[in-house]
């Protein structure tokens, strides 16, 4: 009778167990099939919440960089010292360079010193005074290799020389080229920029290109 109970017993737990073993694997089993759709949910809300944030971190630094873009071109517009656009020396005078704040005429055509300084004059300017290094270094990259009048002379006495705007000569920027000036003859009292940039006094009757040079008109 004890035997016989104790094999229904363990038949009864053996069932039980494959029971408990089936429903466990059905509960489980719901519980992820319940899960699933509540996982799939969380995930989707979190890959777009990233990716708004994403899209919100991408339009910060384009609008960033926009910003940076135009403030660096309002400076540059503003450092710009022209009111028409890419001719500051005027729009009808394309033929007029710009150099720091100036506008500079190189003629195309050869001339004596009297004529050079009269053409500059109905230009409403002056034939070029170099006041220092940068202006002189501009100058002599603009008329390499030839010769150019510039506003200097010493007509009315040998060896004081003016400038033909009034600039003290004596306490002012000089660039003679070595030796220079000779007064050649005794017949050289106007001023060049020779070809190597340097200046020489010159016969005022040559021919020579000229620079006329006048403030920013206003
Ligand atoms: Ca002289
Ligand atoms: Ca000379």
């Amino acid at each position: 009778m004890m035997v016989q109970d104790a094999v229904a017993y363990e038949r009864q737990e053996n069932t039980d167990k494959v029971h408990l073993e089936e429903t466990g694997t059905a509960m489980a089993s719901g519980t992820r099939d319940r899960c699933q759709p509540e996982w799939n949910w969380r995930s989707s809300f979190l890959l777009l919440a990233l990716s708004y944030l994403l899209i919100a971190i991408l339009f910060g630094i384009v609008m960033s960089n926009g910003s940076r873009i135009s403030s660096e071109v309002k400076k540059v517009h503003e450092q710009l010292p022209m009111k028409e656009g890419l001719f500051p020396c005027g729009s009808q005078s394309r033929e007029w360079e710009y150099f720091h704040g100036r506008c500079y005429f190189f003629s195309t055509q050869k001339v004596v010193w009297h004529i050079a300084k009269d053409h500059c004059e109905e230009k409403n300017s002056t034939l070029v005074v170099v006041h220092n290094v940068a202006e002189q270094n501009f100058l002599q990259l603009q008329t390499k290799g030839e010769r150019y009048w510039i506003g200097l002379n010493d007509l009315k006495a040998e060896g004081e020389w003016r400038w033909v705007d009034g600039t003290n000569y004596r306490t002012s920027f000089k660039n003679w080229k070595m030796g220079q000036p000779t007064d050649y003859e005794r017949n050289e009292d106007c001023a060049e920029i020779s070809v190597s940039g340097e200046w020489n006094d010159e016969n005022c009757n040559r021919d020579n290109f000229y620079v006329c040079e006048r403030p920013l008109p206003s």
